[in-house]
């Protein structure tokens, strides 16, 4: 069997307060004796993910959470941890019990009507007490679907299942990286420039996804490194309908190429597929107006070894730097890391997103819009501080109407 990749899968994540019976809520859901369960509060304390297929829906991961009201230092730090988790939900299920609403949960729904994720109230332990109507009316007021039930004999009923079915997201729609910007049967040529910083033996994720589209669409593909492009293009009797590269060539080969052949990057591409490429082409003309001192957040989604001449800790500092004049406050993160005080920075350049859902891209670039601070992606960044980003955002915003 194929495995589907965990971020692809869809995340359902279970919070509320201490012993509500979030875990049970997994077990039960899941069929499996995932987390433990006890009378003690405060029995979660890390995150636990469990991969389950939700039948019709698809590949889900459900992740069960530390109660949001653990006192102290330690319950400080789980729940930020939780929190972490609960950015990448597609779906909360909000587990209460004979408590009902209180103010834990109140500031959740608010977070989470800001992030527009979709929320199920399951008011479990009814066998204690049914959540009192008070509350009952205020979730339907909120919008919020509640379902009543008691696991006290560990059966889930049908319509427990029927109602997370129904609340569960629509498939991302399949976008495409260039099949409508190319025309067809065209010709893209990548450029892949094999430095110390390429994995050995393999392509990266966006040149492989891009050479898979070109060659599902009929469409053809030619690879050349930076230093032969020239010679590439002179073996054509042609021009290609597209040179795209990576972003940290992307100087050299706009000097390479005549104005005549339109260019993009992997990250513009990246940006239109995952996340909002307008929204992050006009957070990268910010960098016009940074001074030396602001703060600017660099975000990684996913964590690997810093390298000698890192993209995100050394080349796009020094680039932005070198652009503004002067030195920045540069705050770096990595993987599920993103921080909570968004509104300190001047602006957020965020990596290409490959490895995330466009649901994951998304949602972060709107915790950028709450937060109001302008938001881009590297590849913009770089492109922008070398006076090409016009010209490689050009292919896209003419022919996809953006
Ligand atoms: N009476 C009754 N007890 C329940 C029900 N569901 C769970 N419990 C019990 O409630 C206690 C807490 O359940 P857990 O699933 O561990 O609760 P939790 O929310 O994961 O708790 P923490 O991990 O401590 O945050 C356990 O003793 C469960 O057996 C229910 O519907 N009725
Ligand atoms: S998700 Fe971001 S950090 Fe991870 S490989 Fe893709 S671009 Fe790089
Ligand atoms: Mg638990």
């Amino acid at each position: 069997m194929i495995q589907t990749h965990r971020g692809n899968r869809t995340h359902i994540v279970i919070t509320g307060r201490c012993n509500t019976g979030k875990s049970t809520i997994l077990n039960c859901l899941t069929g499996q004796m995932a987390a433990i369960v006890s009378d003690q509060p405060g029995t979660t304390a890390d995150p636990v993910s469990v991969p389950f297929e939700l039948l019709p829906y698809g590949p889900a991961l459900f992740y069960d959470t530390a109660g949001l009201d653990e006192p102290g230092e330690l319950g400080l730090l789980r729940r930020r941890k939780s929190f972490k988790i609960i950015d990448k939900a597609d779906l909360v299920i909000l587990a209460l019990d004979e408590r009902g609403l209180g103010s834990q949960e109140n500031d959740l729904i608010n977070y989470l009507k800001k992030l527009d994720t979709p929320v199920l109230a399951i008011a479990n332990k009814t066998d204690i007490r049914p959540l009192n109507s008070e509350d009952e009316n205020r979730l339907r007021q909120l919008g919020i679907k509640t379902v009543q039930i008691s696991l006290k004999e560990k059966i889930v009923p049908a319509f427990l299942r029927e109602t997370i079915l129904a609340l569960m997201p629509a498939p991302e729609t399949e976008k495409s990286l260039v099949a409508d910007i190319v025309p067809p049967h065209g010709l893209v040529v990548c450029v892949i420039p094999i430095d110390s910083s390429a994995p050995k033996g393999r392509l990266i994720l966006p040149q492989v996804q891009l050479l898979r589209e070109l060659t599902d669409h009929n469409m053809l593909a030619m690879t050349t490194q930076p230093a032969t492009l020239t010679a590439a293009l002179e073996r054509l009797n042609a021009q290609p309908d597209l040179v795209v590269t990576d972003s940290q060539t992307v100087l050299e080969v706009a000097r390479a190429l005549p104005p005549t052949i339109p260019m993009t990057t992997f990250s513009l591409l990246f940006a239109r597929l995952k996340g909002d490429f307008k929204l992050q082409l006009e957070g990268a003309q910010v960098i016009n107006s940074l001074r030396p001192g602001d703060h600017v957040l660099i975000a990684e989604a996913c964590s690997h070894h810093a390298q000698e001449d890192d993209i995100a800790k050394v080349k796009i500092p020094r680039l932005l730097e070198k652009y503004v004049g002067g030195p920045l406050n540069v705050a770096f993160t990595t993987g599920g890391d993103f921080p909570d005080d968004l509104e300190r920075f001047r602006l957020v350049v965020h990596c290409g997103s490959c490895m995330l859902t466009q649901r994951e891209t998304l949602r972060r670039l709107k915790r950028c819009v709450i937060a109001d601070i302008p938001v881009t992606n590297y590849g913009m960044a770089i492109s922008f501080c070398q006076g090409v980003l016009e010209r490689a955002a050009a292919p896209i915003l003419a022919r996809t109407g953006l």
